[in-house]
């Protein structure tokens, strides 16, 4: 056994090269949530997802705030605990799943580096290198978007997602498809329609040939999202639906979609994550690892988790430098041929640059046993 000596929770502001604009709101500055936490010598890194508004989710960084200052990390510290993966504090308190995600993945890279094994070895993943994707927030112009979609693609990016909402949907599309007839493109409209107004809508896109639809409708109806399904060819892929393996398991069991974007920091942590990934390859659904704008630190967790087998399509992971100017790791993320390496050092296998880190802390707590 071993006892969790130190927790250090860190608000690290981080300014977005370019605004990203979703159906429900824009980010520029993005207010990074750091979690460490210290048992046997080694320390545990890890992201909260979490945004600065509750466009994506209820949560935002004032609620993960909160939650893990005032329950979860003084539950946590001085507790012990025999494996980093099973970190589990305060099981009485509801919801809240990205600030319990982060103590769930700083549990994890804490695991692997007291054991000696990377991340990807530790989760099961046997590839050194992923296929990634990027995200494209909605842009002033088709023009704009256009130019920024033939610049990915010259990147190598082997999947191109484009927001979309109500006003910029099957028209834009239409111009990108026009333009980039072979190109592998999804659209994602963050639950921006509804199945009783927009379906006539929704069906146009059956002729643009999309990889698949993202999270069309509302952030908690897989009922609709299964009706939507049966009306319609593009495949629908969930994002905002699933917190949880329950919620992906009702997912499959009502054919709510075809596909299923797993993100670690939004359904609770990794092993969640693990046993969405396997009910979704038992059901026969591909997975595919998203995003949330994550520096560094939060993007080496989803890079491991999709090494896993059932992540066949390209991930919104990106280069670090699509999103900072500079990272707070080391090395930065960058990937080749449209393949992101696999860090292979231990946990994350990247470095939090501790000194820039705490340079630009605006705020921390610090619990100790
Ligand atoms: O819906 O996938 C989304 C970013 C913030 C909130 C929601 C989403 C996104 C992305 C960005 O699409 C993915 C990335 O990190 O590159
Ligand atoms: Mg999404």
């Amino acid at each position: 056994m071993a006892q969790i000596t130190r927790a250090v929770l860190r608000e690290v502001p981080l300014r977005l090269k370019e605004f990203f604009e979703i159906s429900s709101g824009g980010t520029q500055a993005r207010r990074a949530v750091l979690l460490t936490l210290e048992a046997d010598g080694a320390a545990g890194w890890s992201e909260c997802v979490a945004g600065e508004t509750p466009g994506y989710s209820y949560e935002t960084t004032e609620t993960a705030w909160h939650v893990l200052t005032r329950w979860l990390l003084p539950e946590l510290v001085g507790s012990e605990f025999g494996d980093g993966r099973n970190l589990r504090p305060a099981p009485w308190l509801r919801g809240h799943p990205m600030a319990r995600a982060a103590i769930e993945m700083a549990g994890w890279d804490l695991e692997a580096r007291r054991r000696g094994v990377s991340l990807r070895e530790l989760l099961g993943g046997r590839v050194n290198a992923v296929p990634v994707g990027v995200s494209i927030g909605l842009q002033k112009s088709d023009g704009d978007l256009l130019a920024r979609v033939a610049g990915y693609l010259a990147e190598g990016y082997r999947k191109i997602k484009l927001k979309i909402k109500p006003g910029r949907d099957v028209e834009m599309l239409r111009a990108v498809r026009d333009r980039f007839p072979d190109a592998p493109l999804m659209a994602d409209a963050n639950s921006a329609y509804a199945l009783e107004d927009d379906l006539p809508r929704l069906r146009e896109l059956d002729d643009l040939g999309l990889m698949m639809i993202e999270q069309p409708l509302h952030h908690e109806d897989l009922l609709d999202h299964a009706l939507l399904q049966s009306r319609i060819d593009t495949p629908v892929c969930l994002d905002e639906s699933i917190r949880s393996p329950g919620d992906a398991r009702l997912a499959l069991r009502l054919r709510a979609g075809r596909i299923v974007n797993i993100k670690p920091g939004r359904v609770g942590g990794l092993r969640a994550s693990v046993a969405i990934h396997d009910a979704c390859r038992d059901a026969g659904w591909p997975v595919w690892c998203g995003g949330m704008l994550e520096s560094g630190i939060g993007r080496a967790h989803n890079v491991a988790l999709a090494t896993l087998p059932g992540f066949t399509i390209p991930g919104d992971i990106s280069n670090s430098s699509r999103y900072w100017e500079e990272d707070i790791v080391r090395p930065e993320f960058e990937m080749v041929d449209g393949m992101m390496p696999v860090p292979d050092g231990h946990g994350i296998g990247v470095q939090p640059r501790i000194d820039r880190i705490e340079a630009l802390t605006t705020r921390m707590e610090v619990f100790e046993a």
